[in-house]
């Protein structure tokens, strides 16, 4: 194995350990970090929680002793170099004695951004950067999104047909894309503090909004169900997010034109409501992530339906966007499409994903990335 590629295994390695905390570090990152004496790993550790200890100081104590002479430590993120709700992670490296540091991303928060690596030089440390730096900064993408604007990271998932329908002329839905692509959104679920869908999709399809977590047990993030007019509460019947044994984590989003009598019944039944104060019907999304900074909730993955994903984007609110492709054609104008409402004359007026990432669930493909504006 070359440098660069011994580099990059050990850092794989780590960003694994990152992934252990997968939702549970919120606002802040997901990190990991080995240590590797004579070409192997002698200590482990990663950040498992907001307020916790950092994944450098955690591999450390699990090695429980000084590293020796020749010791690399690999870690995701850029040490941190102030003194945060911990001591400073350069601090804690200098004072080991390891002469090797290996990191992945640069810390996006401006209080770190680069002094890491000069304060680590600084101590006669030998620091190489960069390593697997997109996939390291890919564990973030919420921390990366609060830390830079101070507001949330509102993503979309959409399950589309290549032709970019969600559903045949009569409705039908169930399921453009295979087992494999709907795990990884149960993954993506977990990930996001909050999940929101619009009252239509919740009339229609009366969904939990909890995630299947790979040991199988069940998690439900906050759900947030946009519904300016409060149509999904009626005498007669609740959709389950209401009724649930989660309710106390639904947040119903509504306006002041939907009903004070059914704010209050949701209310005694346990569930949240947010009254948004606006002049129109409907839920602005900007009022929404100001609430979302206020509330310090860093994420949301919206999963439907078609109209409120398109007013998200329409809006210029939507940051992300997750597009399943299945290898389906409908091949009709009849049949449901997912996003409408924009007319770009020319392809530069497009919305346009960057930071793209491509992967595969069995004969469906996944394309992510963050939403650019014209
Ligand atoms: C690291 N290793 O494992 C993490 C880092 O409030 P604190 O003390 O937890 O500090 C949070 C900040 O520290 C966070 O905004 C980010 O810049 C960095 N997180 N740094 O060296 C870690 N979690
Ligand atoms: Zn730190």
């Amino acid at each position: 194995m070359s440098d660069l590629q011994q580099d990059e295994f050990f850092m794989r390695r780590a960003i694994t350990l990152a992934r252990k905390a997968w939702g549970q570090t919120h606002p802040n990152p997901l990190v990991g970090a080995v240590i590797v004496e004579g070409g192997n790993v002698v200590a482990e550790g990663f950040h498992a929680q907001d307020g916790g200890p950092h994944a450098e100081r955690v591999a450390l104590a699990n090695l429980g002793r000084a590293p020796k002479p020749g010791a690399t430590l690999y870690v995701t993120l850029e040490p941190c170099s102030t003194h945060g709700r911990t001591g400073a992670c350069c601090d804690a490296i200098r004072e080991s004695g390891i002469r090797r540091v290996v990191v992945g991303a640069t810390d996006p928060n401006p209080a770190h951004t680069g002094r890491g690596f000069e304060v680590l030089k600084a101590g006669g440390i030998d620091v190489t950067s960069g390593v697997l730096a997109t996939e390291c900064a890919d564990l973030n993408l919420i921390f990366n999104q609060w830390i830079a604007t101070g507001g949330p990271l509102l993503a979309a998932k959409v399950a589309i047909t290549l032709d970019g329908k969600i559903a045949c002329r009569t409705g039908e839905s169930k399921w453009i894309t295979g087992e494999a692509a709907r795990a990884d959104v149960h993954a993506w679920r977990r990930y996001f503090p909050g999940i929101g869908a619009g009252a239509a999709t919740i009339m229609k399809d009366n969904p939990k909004l909890t995630a299947r977590t790979a040991s199988g047990e069940v998690w439900c993030p906050l759900r947030f169900v946009f519904d300016g007019l409060l149509r999904t509460v009626t005498d007669a019947h609740l959709p389950d997010v209401y009724t649930d044994e989660f309710r106390d984590r639904t947040i119903v989003v509504t306006t002041q034109h939907g009903g004070m009598g059914y704010v209050k019944k949701l209310r005694n039944m346990g569930v949240q409501v947010w009254v948004m104060d606006t002049p129109t019907q409907r839920v602005g999304f900007a009022d929404f992530r100001r609430k979302c900074v206020e509330e310090k909730i860093g994420g949301v993955y919206f999963e439907g339906g078609a109209q409120l994903i398109s007013e998200l984007l329409r809006s210029r609110q939507l940051d992300y966007l997750f597009a399943y492709r299945a290898p389906l054609l409908f091949a009709d104008d009849k049949a449901k499409t997912m996003f409408t409402g924009l007319r770009p004359e020319r392809i530069d007026q497009a919305v346009r994903l960057s930071e793209v990432r491509n992967e595969v669930f069995g004969d469906d493909s996944l394309m992510r990335g963050r939403v650019t504006y014209p």
